[in-house]
């Protein structure tokens, strides 16, 4: 029911597919709005345990949609910064949030905002023809989508500022290098290698996951005792889930655990 986003659910695994191809999947706002409500039903569907984010055809996602951005007949853009609020912060606030894990299958160019939505992702895969660019400066923007928050923190300031500074279209080879990425892959591999990533992620215990992905957004600020305390509070959550007591019984009993996801 998307026009621009492709929804598939199957056996716990959700993939959602960008779907303007024609353009690198750049962002229009009607295809933010399709994203954020396909991400809020995910977040609450109980029933999907990980999802897949990626790109139809040769790209991944080109950024904000140029010209939606500056209109070619000349009438008025839109103000950007509630563009920026409204159609990029949600996005991100939504995977970082998502306690699930989101596999990002990075297909082809990620560029702008495109780059910096893999970044928000959990783990990205990246087939050996994509690319990373921090394009926003070429054009005489600043990165936005989380970039000035993740980027540094993912590959140190270094990299980061030269990346952003000179807007070089970085390899998925040298993304992995920096550790920027978790893999690169053969081009034609790259959806049954995130089907199966995801697949694998989905029969694990989800509820742990969600906690982990909090531990991890709150370092990125917390200070080591802040962070102390908050690992002691959410093992408390995760030490109450049936998985945790299946994990336990599976250990002892010398078999595989059967996660349910709570
Ligand atoms: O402005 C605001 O609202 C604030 C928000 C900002 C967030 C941002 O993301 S700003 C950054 C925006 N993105 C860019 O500046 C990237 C622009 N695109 C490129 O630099 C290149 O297209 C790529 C490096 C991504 C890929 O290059 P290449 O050579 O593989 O492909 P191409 O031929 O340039 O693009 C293919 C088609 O997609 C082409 O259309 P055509 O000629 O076949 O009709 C191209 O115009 C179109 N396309 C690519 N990116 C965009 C786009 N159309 C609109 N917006 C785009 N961002």
């Amino acid at each position: 029911d998307y026009q621009h986003v492709r929804y598939e659910v199957a056996d716990g695994v959700a993939t959602l597919t960008l779907n303007r191809p024609e353009v690198l999947n750049s962002f229009t706002r009607p295809m933010s709005a399709e994203l954020q409500d396909a991400l809020r039903r995910l977040a609450d569907d109980a029933t999907v345990r990980a999802v897949v984010l990626t790109g139809a055809g040769r790209g991944f996602c080109a950024g904000q949609d140029l010209a939606e951005a500056v209109p070619p007949d000349g009438s008025a853009p839109p103000p950007i910064a509630g563009i920026v609020r409204q159609t990029y912060n949600p996005v991100v606030r939504a995977l970082r949030s998502m306690e699930k894990p989101v596999v990002c299958a990075v297909n082809g160019v990620a560029a702008g905002a495109g780059a910096n939505l893999a970044l928000a992702c959990d783990i990205v895969l990246a087939a050996d023809s994509a690319s990373f660019v921090q394009a926003f400066a070429k054009i005489g923007l600043v990165p936005d989508t989380g970039g000035t928050f993740f980027l540094p923190r993912v590959v140190g300031m270094a990299r980061a500022s030269a990346l952003m500074l000179l807007g070089d279209k970085l390899t998925a080879t040298d993304a992995q290098a920096m550790g920027m990425i978790w893999r690169v892959v053969p081009a034609a591999s790259l959806m049954d290698e995130a089907r199966a990533l995801a697949a694998r992620l989905a029969t694990q215990p989800t509820r742990a996951f969600g906690l982990i992905k909090r531990l991890l957004n709150a370092s990125l600020e917390n200070d080591l005792d802040a962070q102390l305390e908050l690992e002691a509070d959410l093992q408390a959550e995760a030490a109450a889930t049936a998985d945790f007591r299946e994990g336990v019984a599976a250990f002892l009993g010398k078999r595989a655990p059967v996660f349910l996801g709570r």
